[in-house]
């Protein structure tokens, strides 16, 4: 919680500098609207609010801008709530998760948080290392692996389909509870690495019916209205089951999420609050409007 208030406060500065004034007028509202556009809200998150916030004002008979604050905290809490739900293991064996973004997104590290997560849980996690482009890649799945004393199925010059087909049947002849597959990044633009994602599903589904059970996008907090672009792209190429926000010890554009809501509300099943095993969250919606907006 601390390491979320602290991360959000480049973001939550500038909009709450807007309730320090005396009177609420239009000028308050433009430099909210400024405010929140600035914060990577979007347009659409950012008209919602305020009409909304205003709707508020005059329900409440509001008088000072302070009271105003914390209106908006009640009324971006109601509209990320959607986005709080959480991840759901144990009703399949194993339960399968494919893990997907750009590069650098943070999805390796992610994995190594969520399989302690899971692990915590006692949940019993194998690995796939379906990042099979660079060496590099398997060996910092494999470190986390190691952290986290968890097994992993990796294959030199593998392709990523095959590692994550063994992995899958690995995982059923284990009895283990959840099987993780870390691919490489790619851009939505890049049609042909799009397409290698999607013969990873489906290549999971043959080894397991109904399996994926979730694909994950992993997106950086830090690039704004663009983590929401990617959003949109993998989820109309693969149907996303939810989202993992990382970045967000050290953000100015934390309203992203605001955005995310309003335009493709998909589960944001935690958020990623700094490097270590530890910082990972779930994701609660009226904690992260309170942190956003102090
Ligand atoms: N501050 C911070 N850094 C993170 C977070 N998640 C990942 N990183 C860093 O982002 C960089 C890229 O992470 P990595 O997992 O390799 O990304 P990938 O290419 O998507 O697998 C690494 O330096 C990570 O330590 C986070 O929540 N906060
Ligand atoms: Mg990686």
């Amino acid at each position: 919680m601390d390491k979320l208030r602290q991360g959000l406060r480049k973001t939550g500065s500038s909009i709450a500098q807007v309730f320090t004034g005396t009177k609420i007028d239009d000028a308050l509202y433009e430099e909210l609207e400024a405010a929140l556009l600035m914060a990577d809200t979007g347009v659409k998150a950012t008209e919602f609010l305020l009409a909304d916030l205003k709707q508020r004002v005059k329900d409440t008979k509001a008088t000072d801008p302070s009271a105003v604050r914390a209106l908006l905290v009640e009324s971006l809490a109601e509209l990320l709530k959607p986005l709080e739900r959480a991840l759901v293991v144990g009703q399949h064996s194993p339960t399968v998760m494919m893990v997907v973004g750009v590069n650098g997104a943070g999805k390796t590290t992610s994995i190594g948080k969520l399989t302690r997560h899971l692990a915590e849980a006692d949940q019993k996690v194998l690995l796939a290392a379906a990042d099979t482009f660079r060496a590099a890649a398997r060996e910092q799945l494999s470190v986390w692996a190691d952290r986290t004393q968890v097994q992993i199925i990796s294959q030199e010059g593998g392709d990523p389909a095959s590692v994550t087909f063994d992995a899958v049947n690995a995982g059923r002849a284990r009895g283990c509870d959840v099987v993780l597959a870390d691919t490489a990044g790619r851009l939505p633009t890049q049609l042909h690495l799009m397409e290698e994602l999607k013969k990873i599903k489906r290549v999971i589904t043959k080894a397991q019916a109904e399996a994926p059970h979730e694909v994950l996008l992993v997106v950086d907090g830090n690039t704004g209205q663009n983590a929401l672009s990617q959003v949109k792209s993998f989820d109309d190429a693969l149907g996303l089951t939810g989202l993992i926000v990382t970045k967000l010890d050290g953000t100015a554009k934390g309203g992203v999420l605001a955005a995310i809501a309003r335009e493709r509300a998909i589960p944001v099943y935690f958020i990623g609050v700094g490097e270590k095993l530890e910082d990972l969250q779930t994701f609660n919606a009226r904690e992260f409007a309170q942190a956003l907006l102090e």
